[in-house]
């Protein structure tokens, strides 16, 4: 069967790197057609329109078609996949209540618009800052879809964890096993290395105590920003890779033995109150994304994760006093 897939912000830079692999077949694997729908703010749908024309031109024997819109209705109509790419970017000046304001004007109608067009097994991924809270706002305003349905991206995070951690200890990432990103897609995230195994082994227990807190950490949770320092532009293609690897392992399944990262709605899991799209370390089985039960906590991981989460329940009470949820 043909899986339709709609991605906003597809004229944007995120969306320019993740097109291309979806439609070779990369995001769902190599035996599944794949349609495009392509949604865009009315100015960008003809820069939408050269994309369109340039995946015709790759010739890709999986995709059977691409759609371009600027209606969100036409957008999710049929649609089994969504990405939720293009949010409104913080401006100068701009307080937190005017940028969760604007986005909730962009993933609320987004979310009624799944509720209404999308395929009963719509799955959404928002990749859109604040990403977590956008993903709420859109999943309040889907109440016919299961709230799990809608999840928030902290994959990249998750990747940027494992790269740094495996150079650290010059070992290859794939030797890396149980990483967790806890909380909010934001300078608060909390990368885990309590749980983390290299070669069988605990992670914080191969690295210096300083590192792991003063180094690590923060390299993790601010690289966003040392991607914008060094390319002057923010990250794209790395989080198109990210998108990717969550949709694919939501589908697929994740390998026995490991798990990933992903903000899902809580259900109450490690203290996070139930509701909130938090990232959890995760496994996917049979389609449905599962929080990992059982991990020990200690007070330096507490204090770390009630600090994220703390925001997220922050940023649920700003959208609520707006309305927006
Ligand atoms: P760009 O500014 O290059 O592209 C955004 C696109 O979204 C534009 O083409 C714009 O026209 C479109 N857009 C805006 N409002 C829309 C609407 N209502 N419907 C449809 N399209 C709309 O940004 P890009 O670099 O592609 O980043 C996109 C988003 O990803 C940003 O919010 C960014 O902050 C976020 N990111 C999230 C990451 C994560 O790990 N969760 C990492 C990367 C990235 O920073």
């Amino acid at each position: 069967m043909t899986v339709k897939v709609t991605v906003t912000g597809a004229a944007g830079q995120i969306g320019y790197a993740l097109l291309f692999r979806i439609a070779s077949g990369q995001l769902l694997g190599a035996d599944t057609p794949v349609k495009l729908s392509l949604l865009e703010i009315p100015q960008a749908v003809k820069s939408a329109e050269g994309t369109a024309m340039e995946l015709d031109d790759c010739a890709f024997p999986l995709l059977r078609g691409i759609e371009i819109s600027d209606d969100p209705a036409k957008a999710f109509d049929g649609a089994n996949v969504a990405l939720l790419v293009g949010a409104r970017p913080r401006t100068k000046g701009m307080e937190r209540g005017d940028l969760l304001e604007a986005n909730g004007g962009i993933f609320g109608p987004q979310g009624k618009a799944i509720n209404d067009h999308a395929a009963d097994d719509i799955r959404v991924l928002v990749v859109g800052n604040p990403a977590n809270t956008n993903a709420l706002i859109a999943q309040s305003a889907a109440p016919d879809v299961p709230a799990e349905r809608f999840t928030a991206m902290t994959r990249l995070d998750h990747n940027r964890a494992l790269s740094q951690l495996a150079a650290k200890l010059n070992v290859p990432v794939a030797e890396i096993k149980k990483m967790t990103i806890w909380g909010n897609h934001s300078a608060t995230q909390y990368p885990d290395l309590f749980h983390a195994e290299v070669g069988g082994k605990i992670a914080a227990e191969q690295v210096e105590q300083e590192w792991l807190r003063d180094t690590f950490i923060p390299t993790v949770a601010k690289r966003g920003a040392a991607i914008i320092e060094a390319r002057g532009a923010s990250s794209a293609a790395s989080a198109a890779n990210a998108a990717i690897d969550h949709v694919h392992d939501w589908v697929n399944g994740t390998p026995e033995g490991d798990w990933t990262s992903a903000a899902i709605p809580s259900d109450g899991s490690y203290g996070v109150p139930e509701g909130l799209i938090s990232s959890f370390p995760v496994v996917s089985r049979n389609g449905r994304w599962e929080i990992v039960q059982g991990l020990e906590i200690d007070a330096f991981s507490r204090e770390r994760i009630d600090a994220s989460v703390g925001e997220l329940v922050e940023e649920r009470d700003a959208v609520r006093a707006l309305g927006l949820i």
